[in-house]
């Protein structure tokens, strides 16, 4: 296993203007409560807080009816995307606390640009109820969270707010897990495009492990870096609550944690957005608990020590 930096970096984003309602601005301070920064600490990592990122709106974005509050989005995405690639670029891990699932336009795009300075093809592992494949025109809801991996990819037709030349994710790069609520538009979209999606009957048919294994497979033999995003509706309403979009049928918290686990034994993560969690909607912390607690099972957290074994 490769031993990579030992450092990580939280990156708070009290941001809820890309979703429909108001509580996921108080997901930073709810994760920071339940204990990120100790976890992650106690794992052996140099742990550096940002802070929030609390940017001012930008002017030069008009408002759009078909993409609400972008203004305030597009702001949150460059300042965003500009602190997620210089804390990469300085050796330290990303870990953004979300805010609402509109955010990882920043990190993803940060990302981007720092994979391609050091010459490395940049993957996603969008683990999601939701495509998020949306585009201004096709969003049912004009809510921004919906529209984040078309952003990245360069789908999605907004005001210019990151440069032109910035670098896209390329869609086969994206591998979305745990799916079951995918907009008509968005179900054409991710098909032509050639995002890699194992829904939620992927996961019962093949189970997590092996598809997990496949993805692993693809990302190393491509010298990737893997960013994750975990948008809290890929778990089961039951094991977190605590979010706005809640979609029956989700993941257990044992296949979650075994994801976060081979992904911690990967070696390949470079950066994590853990989004979505509204602590208003939460039960007594419940899902901010989760959501830590499978944090530190990515950053290494183990019940016992397992035999190596070939792939
Ligand atoms: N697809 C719907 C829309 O675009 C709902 C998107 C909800 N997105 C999130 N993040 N909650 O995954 O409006
Ligand atoms: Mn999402
Ligand atoms: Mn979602
Ligand atoms: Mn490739």
């Amino acid at each position: 296993m490769k031993e990579k930096t030992k450092a990580a970096t939280l990156i708070g984003v009290p941001l809820e203007e890309g979703s429909g309602r108001g509580g996921c601005a108080m997901g930073p301070a709810a994760l920071r409560i339940a204990g990120i920064g100790q976890a992650l600490g106690e794992l052996g990592y140099r742990v550096a807080d940002a802070g929030d990122l609390r940017p001012a709106p930008a002017t030069d974005l008009g408002q759009n009816p078909k993409a609400h509050h972008l203004p305030i989005v597009g702001a949150f995405t460059r300042a965003i995307e500009e602190e997620t690639y210089r804390t990469a670029g300085g050796g330290s891990m990303p870990v953004l606390l979300g805010g609402d699932h509109s955010l990882s336009m920043g990190s993803v795009s940060g990302m981007a640009r720092h994979a391609s300075n050091i010459g490395r093809p940049l993957f996603v592992l969008w683990l999601d109820a939701h495509a998020d494949f949306n585009t201004p025109t096709t969003s049912p809801s004009g809510n921004i969270h919906g529209m984040p991996v078309a952003f990245y990819c360069g789908k999605a037709e907004f005001a210019p707010i990151l440069p032109a030349d910035r670098p896209f994710v390329d869609p086969r790069h994206v591998y979305q897990v745990g799916i079951r609520s995918v907009d008509e538009e968005e179900r054409q979209a991710i098909a032509e495009n050639g995002v890699n999606v194992f829904d939620m009957r992927a996961i019962d048919e093949e189970g997590i492990g092996a598809i997990m294994r496949r993805i692993i497979a693809d990302v190393s033999r491509a010298n990737g870096l893997l960013h994750v995003s975990l948008d809290v509706d890929f778990l089961d309403p039951d094991v977190a609550p605590g979010v706005g979009t809640t979609v029956p049928g989700g993941a257990t918290f044992r296949e979650a944690h075994l994801i976060m686990e081979m992904l911690h034994d990967s070696g390949l993560v470079s950066s994590l957005d853990l989004v979505e969690l509204n602590p208003f909607l939460d039960d007594r912390g419940k899902s901010a608990r989760v959501i830590v607690e499978l944090a530190a099972s990515l950053f290494g957290r183990r019940i016992l020590d397992r035999p190596t074994r070939a792939a």
